[in-house]
């Protein structure tokens, strides 16, 4: 008999509606040039991220992987039964499935994402694989305070989970705010689960955003391809190059896409002049060593509980208690 599925309950925060079009020309009349790396993740965009992840040269979300696996009894041991997993971000990710495979009957999964079409069909998806939790998917911008869905099951206590180093997009003080919204959403006995990328030999960095095949400079090209269709710009792609750099401090990777001449680009009706070799950033990603991430978390409310690393100490887990 054909199991009857129901698509998951959506809630909507109405915060105010974010304007790409306007982001883009504020961040392009800047000096030095920026584009917001949430711009990096259309179909192709997202489709070039899924290879990045499989590079030699990209060790993060193998790293982040392998430590999940293996320290997966002791995760689910602290979480503890009937928790809340509140996910930052869509969650289609094998990390996410992961958890939901072994956390100890879940309350709910709340994957939280601003992508509403991408956050649904995530969500459906999650739910026809796991029928036995409640996915109650959230479509808001996470880094402001949103009202969390109430589940069927009262949960124990609500883990918010942050995979992949995402964190190191956001600049140290954005980081900090973000982390303070997270301890205000776990509320009272919560937890957060988190992926940190730590800071390492410059040349691995370095290596890591340069891959040889090429992919990761197709991945930051393909904001301007975007750019052209979406947002009616006229960058000619073979005028400008993909550059990844590591800056000592704070200890970051930054992404640049250089221009190889003078030239004038049109975006969405207003003119750019690009000075020969002027750069625009499009991504920071930012690296922490243990402690300063500790003594960030510190200051958003978290006592560090348990780090797991890697043997190369490249990558880690961590998991922190609400204070
Ligand atoms: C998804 C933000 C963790 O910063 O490593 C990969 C994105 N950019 N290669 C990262 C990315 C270039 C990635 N994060």
């Amino acid at each position: 008999m054909a199991q009857e599925t129901t698509a998951p309950e959506l809630t909507e925060q109405d915060s105010s509606v974010t304007d790409d079009r306007a982001e883009i020309l504020k961040g392009l009349r800047r000096a030095p040039k920026v584009l917001p790396p949430k711009f990096f993740y259309n179909d192709r965009g997202s489709e070039l991220f899924e290879r990045i992840t499989e590079l030699p040269e990209y060790y993060l979300t193998r790293t982040e992987l392998s430590i999940m696996r293996r320290h997966i009894d002791e995760i689910v041991t602290l979480v503890g039964p009937h928790a809340s997993l509140i996910e930052f971000g869509s969650g289609s990710s094998l990390k996410t499935r992961i958890l939901l495979e072994h956390l100890d009957r879940l309350a709910a999964y709340v994957p939280v994402d601003i992508s509403r079409d991408h956050l649904v069909a995530a969500a459906e998806t999650l739910a026809a694989e796991f029928p036995h939790i409640e996915v109650l998917p959230v479509a808001a911008d996470f880094t402001q305070p949103f009202d969390l869905p109430q589940p069927k099951t009262m949960p124990l206590r609500n883990i918010v989970y942050f995979p992949g180093s995402t964190i190191g997009n956001f600049s140290p003080d954005a980081a900090l705010a973000l982390l303070e919204v997270m301890h205000q959403e776990a509320g009272d006995g919560g937890a957060l689960l988190i992926g940190v990328d730590l800071n390492k030999d410059k040349a691995v960095l370095e290596r890591a955003y340069n891959d040889r095949a090429g992919v990761t400079a197709e991945f930051n090209l393909n904001m301007l391809e975007r750019l052209n269709r979406e947002f009616g710009a006229n960058f000619d792609l073979g005028a400008f190059e993909h550059r990844a750099i590591y800056k000592e401090s704070p200890g970051r990777i930054e992404m640049h896409l250089v221009s190889m001449r003078e030239q004038i680009v049109a975006v969405a009706g207003e003119t750019f002049y690009f000075e020969k070799g002027e750069s625009i950033c499009t991504e920071c990603s930012h690296k922490y060593t243990l402690d300063e991430f500790e003594a960030m978390a510190g200051r958003a409310g978290f006592s560090v509980h348990t780090v797991w690393t890697d043997p190369q100490k490249f990558f880690s887990v961590q998991y922190s208690l609400r204070r």
